[in-house]
């Protein structure tokens, strides 16, 4: 009996979640600034590919990051390492972050002197599928050591990123990571999604990640000059 009401909260939740969502993405567009969200399960890497991100980016352009956790000042300790702003959002029993969470953190800082906006996600692969943030470009993140199957698993997080990045690369060889069938896994439930491959360890592909978020942000910005 109870299922119906369950259902129409949830939806109401969401509707006012895509809501705050919409005029953020209206605020980070007036700005300039180009925002990328983070998303994997626990442990993916995130925080080490967004302090490598963070700083070799803050050479040439102005970036600052959010980072969601149920728990702890852990990841915002670890990314200050970077020398650019960074704000925790602690979410006590909440598995993913919401667009009022960005929007309440982001009080003080002027967005109009930042070129990048960087959000790690709460590290789940099923919450923070159905929370717009008011991102430009979500990134999934899938570790090499979780296992080929995973987007088959969870396809809901997959489906409804634009980048795929592989982490640890440095670790293949030691777990036998299968290439072809990730990948395939991965375009079975996204189809024609691009792939990218990293170690925040070893640097390796971080060139090729910097080259792309860069172009996708300059596509965004001359999109904007242009109908100005
Ligand atoms: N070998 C190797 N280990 C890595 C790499 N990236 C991260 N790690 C390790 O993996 C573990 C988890 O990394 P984090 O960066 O904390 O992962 P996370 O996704 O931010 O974790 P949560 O925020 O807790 O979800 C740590 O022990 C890291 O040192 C990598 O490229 N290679
Ligand atoms: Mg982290």
């Amino acid at each position: 009996m109870n299922s119906p009401r369950i259902v129409e909260v949830r939806k109401n939740i969401l509707k006012q979640n895509d809501e705050i969502a919409h005029a953020l993405r209206g605020r980070f567009e007036e700005a300039g600034v180009f925002v990328v969200n983070l998303v994997s399960s626990p442990g993916s890497g995130k925080t080490a590919f967004l302090e490598s991100t963070l700083t070799k980016l803050r050479t040439d352009f102005r970036v600052a990051a959010l980072v969601g956790d149920l728990a702890t000042e852990n990841d915002a300790i670890r990314l200050a390492r970077s020398q650019v702003p960074v704000r925790q959002i602690i979410t006590g029993t909440v598995c993913h972050l919401e667009a009022a969470m960005i929007e309440r953190n982001l009080k003080d800082w002027n967005l109009h002197e930042l070129d990048f906006l960087f959000v790690e996600n709460v590290g789940n692969l099923v919450c923070p599928s159905s929370y717009d943030l008011g991102e430009n470009l979500r990134v999934v993140l899938m570790s090499v050591t979780e296992g080929e199957d995973k987007p088959l698993k969870y396809p809901t997080i997959v489906n409804s990123a634009d980048v795929a990045v592989i982490t640890k690369t440095d670790l293949a060889d030691a777990v036998e990571f299968d290439w072809p069938v990730a990948a395939k896994n991965l375009r079975a439930v996204r189809p024609g999604i691009e792939i990218l491959q990293v170690s925040a360890k070893s640097g390796s592909g971080m060139d090729a990640w910097l080259q792309f978020i860069t172009s996708q942000r300059r596509d965004v910005v001359e999109h904007l000059v242009w109908h100005s």
